[in-house]
């Protein structure tokens, strides 16, 4: 019976997931990318950015999780096996960082830090004029886990807090949008536009000219999706002409950022590599842990995808 774990990423060696795993579940037959054995033994392929073509040559993989909460570096494998289920971390850490990621760089915004850190640079004691919290409309692209988290805490600080998802919502303490007309509702109502979709083939090159020019006036955007969200020149002139007032990027089409790129040295750009929400196995793997679990006793899984809507 093929029982062993593979640990398919690039990115960290695995040790921690091996830890979390075996402290529930005992000893495993747990490998590493680079020491894969007999593929035919592997029944589980924990995943992040997975080589095109590896999944499919487990021939007795049964569940493929992404090691991340989204899941287009999965599904742009286009030779995923047909017919696996394919499942994703839910981390509460994450979600966490997300929302403060998200309230941290809104609030810098919002209370003009970066001028009274200029001000204070020229011994300058000069108060800012200021806008206050119920005038400052916050935008937030994504209702799912972390859209939802992190819109009820704008909310609870007081912000006019609105959403948008694909499928209509009714949710305590916020307006929400739904929907291609709802999208250029949400646009224009938002002083603080924070992206969290998914990133699939509807969302693509959402943030493009016609959306910035759809934003009010000195809008600020954060992006802590994905790169593919955002047409890169369109942004860039949203930013020069001073249509939107800044942006706080985590995440590009080119990952890492290449060094000639424009944001590292824009005046109006924050850059942060890939880090509003870090993924901890001590939080991500309870989910992991039922669904092997689940798997082994035949039962339903969570935390599962539909390759076909892409989230
Ligand atoms: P979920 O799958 O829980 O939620 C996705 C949300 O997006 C849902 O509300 C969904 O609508 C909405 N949506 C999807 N497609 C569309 C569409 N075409 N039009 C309008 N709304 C749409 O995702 P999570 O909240 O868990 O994660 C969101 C993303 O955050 C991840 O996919 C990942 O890319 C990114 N991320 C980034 C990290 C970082 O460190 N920078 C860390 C973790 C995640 P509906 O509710 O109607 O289905
Ligand atoms: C994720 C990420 O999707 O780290 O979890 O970006």
């Amino acid at each position: 019976m093929p029982d062993a774990i593979a640990y398919i990423s690039r990115d960290t060696d695995g040790v921690l997931w091996k830890k979390a795993l075996e402290a529930a579940l005992g000893p495993l037959d747990f490998r590493t990318l680079d020491a894969l054995g007999d593929k035919a033994d592997i029944e589980v392929a924990l995943a992040w950015k997975p080589p095109r073509g590896l999944i499919a040559s487990l021939p007795n993989v049964k569940m493929i999780v992404s090691l991340g909460m989204g899941v287009d570096h999965l599904l742009a494998d286009d030779r995923l096996p047909d017919g696996v289920p394919i499942t994703r971390i839910m981390d509460d850490g994450l979600v966490g960082q997300m929302s403060e990621y998200a309230i941290y760089w809104a609030l810098r915004h919002h209370r003009d830090i970066d001028k009274y850190a200029a001000s204070q640079r020229a011994k300058q004691w000069k108060p800012e004029d200021f806008v206050d919290t119920i005038h400052r409309r916050i935008g937030i692209l994504g209702l799912g886990t972390i859209g939802q988290d992190t819109a009820n805490k704008f909310a609870a600080l007081g912000f006019p807090t609105a959403g948008w998802s694909r499928t209509q919502k009714s949710l305590p303490g916020l307006e929400t949008f739904h929907g291609p007309d709802g999208f250029r509702r949400l646009l224009a109502e938002s002083d603080i536009l924070v992206n969290v979709l998914p990133l699939t083939r509807e969302t693509r090159g959402i943030l493009n000219a016609e959306a910035f020019a759809a934003l009010p006036k000195g809008a600020y955007l954060i992006n802590m999706a994905r790169g593919g969200h955002v047409v890169d020149e369109a942004l860039l002139a949203a930013l020069d002409s001073g249509h939107l007032s800044g942006a706080t990027l985590d995440v590009f089409n080119i990952e890492p950022l290449p060094p000639e790129h424009r944001y590292w040295t824009h005046p109006r750009v924050q850059v942060t590599p890939h880090i509003a929400g870090a993924t901890n196995p001590r939080t991500a793997s309870p989910g992991v842990i039922e669904n092997i679990r689940r798997l082994k006793a035949g039962q339903p899984l969570i935390h599962t995808v539909d390759p076909k809507s892409g989230y």
